[in-house]
């Protein structure tokens, strides 16, 4: 396998970059730190590390054995080389048909994220989930405990990267030297991981030099792994599907994450970090760690914004960065994913996006649904387990409009493929882009504000095809929690769940939580003591659909229509009927001008039945789930609203 630094290449384009990275690797061979632990440092500076995070790195060094060392620092000249190693190894390969675009096939055993192999370790089980009823199987995340944590780790790490170079990427999730940011240190074995962090945190030498000894930061392990057997079946994506495991250790502010190299399990910033670790930090210094795009929306020079949490694959992405079809309007985008919000003194909620690039679905990603997203990411984007046409672009389910009828399609895994005759999808369902958030044509100018962007209003969604309205304002504070406590999802491929069952989903975090869910609810509904200025919450549905199948609202760039509502409540309008489960639209105040074959009433109606199921379903999994944690303030909004269906 070629080694960085023999991956360089002169070329005209780069060749000055190349010279300086050239120059780098003589530096850092003469220099200083020339060894770790008898392992050699082939690029980078081990002195801009503290004490503490370069004895983090030796320990690890220790465990898994690299045949050298290589400390990112972030510049133009290193990725360039990564890019190109990676194309050696036949990891990815380039797009000519756009600037600095890459493909990357996956293995097609490491697809998506895996919930069943991610477990939270704590002393106490109960910290991590709540219990169950006897004979019921925990969904709230999977506990382990430290001695099993430390045998897995050894058991999996020991000589890992006996071939392979060992990455340490300093990163920091949030702008560089905000107060709200955090920092982490990832060590890997991927370079497709290092170039992909490039893009979704910010990495290198300018972290480092912000820390100081009193810094703490978040510690990150990652290897792609070697299956027992010693084969990997396929070098271009190595990896161990049978033993992945991806562990997290709040108290020592740890993950460890083995045998995937695929997104969330790899990408340790994100899910992991900026969540599940984040959730716990958040819960100890007071704040919010969610999974939440963040948009602003200006109505008449007046701008405002929003964080919305939805599951996995159900629309944050699309809102985050959707186009109003009412004239009037403007959006922009401060985050897709993950949103990170607390109080300020003047009991504002504000959120910062902790990310630095989009990490997008690209199935049904296109000129009509998202034309914004297709304006970002067609420069400096690495495109994974999507389909590639003939003149060198990218294709994907959805894009059927958006390119040239004559081109040839290879999909995913590298087939010839037929858009008559495949039977099978082009592009994998979770198949993603990640791209520069800066590139985003309508990126907020206060995106990389440090203190945050003010939130006024939260909300929560899911894929209902049944019974669930358009939109629904709570009540309360506690109506809200129980929302979001009660949000419930149509299963996408963003997870290892088949079919399309329908479940529960509390807050679109059931994969995330870092702590017991109870203790989370109770998180929230502390927020109510906090401030006098809790923002308004609502539930929305883009997804309900007709008795013939079909979706009964159009979404999309329409759905500033609902964003519309949701403003004229946050300015007190009385356009709003009461219900039992909320506040619903009065007939004829949402704005559907110029829209047509809108069955307002199918869009709004509360059934009874429905209602009543789902309100046993959601008592039932309170009960079975959260048992003994949940507070008492969720059991009364679940009790209060059954009375209103029971003698329906
Ligand atoms: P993650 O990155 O997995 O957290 O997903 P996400 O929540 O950002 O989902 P995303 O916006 O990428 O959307 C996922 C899928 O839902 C895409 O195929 C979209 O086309 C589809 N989708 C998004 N918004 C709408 C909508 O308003 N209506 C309908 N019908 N589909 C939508
Ligand atoms: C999600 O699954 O919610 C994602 C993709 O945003 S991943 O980064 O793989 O978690
Ligand atoms: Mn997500």
């Amino acid at each position: 396998m070629p080694e960085f630094g023999e991956g360089y290449e002169e070329s005209a384009s780069c060749g000055s970059e190349i010279g300086r990275f050239n120059k780098q690797l003589k530096q850092s061979s003469h220099g200083f730190f020339h060894h770790l632990r008898g392992v050699s440092v082939i690029y980078g500076d081990i002195n801009v590390l503290t004490e503490k995070a370069r004895s983090y790195v030796e320990d690890k060094v220790d465990l898994c054995r690299p045949k050298n060392i290589h400390i990112c620092d972030g510049s133009d000249a290193e990725n360039t080389n990564l890019l190109s190693l990676l194309q050696k190894q036949g990891t990815i390969e380039p797009l000519p048909k756009y600037k600095n675009c890459w493909l990357a096939r996956t293995n097609p055993a490491d697809t998506a994220r895996v919930e069943s192999k991610t477990f939270i370790c704590t002393e106490k089980k109960t910290d991590t989930i709540p219990t169950p009823t006897e004979g019921v199987k925990g969904t709230l995340g999977n506990w382990m405990a430290p001695q099993q944590m430390d045998q897995a780790v050894v058991e999996r790490f020991n000589n890992c990267m006996k071939n392979r170079t060992m990455y340490v990427i300093p990163f920091s999730m949030g702008p560089v030297g905000s107060s709200l940011s955090k920092i982490g240190i990832q060590i890997t074995d991927s370079p497709y991981v290092v170039a992909s962090m490039r893009i979704m945190t910010r990495i290198g030498e300018n972290v480092a030099k912000v820390m100081t000894e009193d810094t703490e930061f978040v510690k990150c392990l990652h290897s792609v792994g070697t299956p027992a057997n010693g084969v990997v079946e396929m070098p271009s994506w190595p990896c161990d599907p049978e033993r992945t495991l991806i562990m997290h250790k709040p108290q020592n502010m740890e993950i460890v994450s083995y045998g995937s190299g695929y997104g969330g399990n790899s990408l340790l910033g994100k899910k992991c970090f900026a969540l599940r670790i984040g959730s716990t930090i958040a819960k100890k210094e007071g704040w919010l760690a969610e999974h939440m795009l963040i948009l602003g929306i200006t109505k008449n020079g007046v701008k405002r914004y929003i964080a919305a949490a939805f599951p996995s694959a159900c629309g944050k992405t699309n809102l985050a960065m959707m186009t109003p079809t009412l004239p009037g309007y403007q959006v922009e985008c401060v985050g897709d994913d993950i949103a990170w919000m607390r109080f300020d003194e003047n009991n504002q909620l504000r959120a910062i996006n902790p990310e630095n690039g989009f990490f997008g679905v690209a199935p049904g990603t296109s000129n009509s649904s998202n034309p914004i997203a297709m304006k970002t990411i067609f420069k400096n984007t690495i495109f994974t387990n999507v389909a590639k046409t003939s003149d060198g672009g990218v294709y994907w389910e959805g894009m059927e409009n958006d390119i040239d009828e004559n081109v040839e399609i290879t999909d995913w895994r590298g087939k010839p493929w037929n858009r008559k005759t495949s039977k099978t999808p082009a592009a994998h369902p979770n198949s993603r882009f990640c791209t520069p958030a800066s590139q985003c044509p309508i990126i907020d100018p206060l995106w990389e504000s440090p203190e945050g962007v003010p939130i006024s209003a939260i909300l929560f969604g899911g894929r209902r095809p049944a019974g669930v309205p358009l939109i629904t304002e709570a009540k309360n504070w506690k109506h809200a929690v129980f929302m979001g406590a009660s949000l419930r999802s149509e299963a996408t491929a963003a997870a290892e769940h088949k079919g399309k069952v329908i479940m529960h989903d509390p807050f679109a975090m059931r994969p995330f939580f870092g702590y017991n869910f109870g203790h989370y609810l109770d998180h929230w509904l502390s927020m109510e003591k906090r401030t006098n200025q809790l923002p308004k919450v609502f539930l929305v549905n883009w997804f309900r659909k007709s008795n013939e199948g079909q979706f009964l609202w159009p979404g999309f760039g329409e759905n500033c229509r609902v964003l519309d509502w949701i403003l004229r409540r946050l300015d007190n309008e009385d356009c709003a009927s009461k219900t039992p489960i909320g506040f619903i639209p009065k007939k004829n105040s949402m704005n559907f001008e110029g829209l047509s074959d809108i069955d307002f009433d199918e869009l709004f109606r509360i059934d009874p039945e429905f209602w009543k199921q789902e309100i046993s379903s959601i008592e039932k999994y309170f009960h079975d789930q959260v048992g003994q944690d949940l507070p008492q303030a969720i059991e009364e909004e679940c009790k209060s609203l059954k009375k209103h269906f029971v003698n329906c």
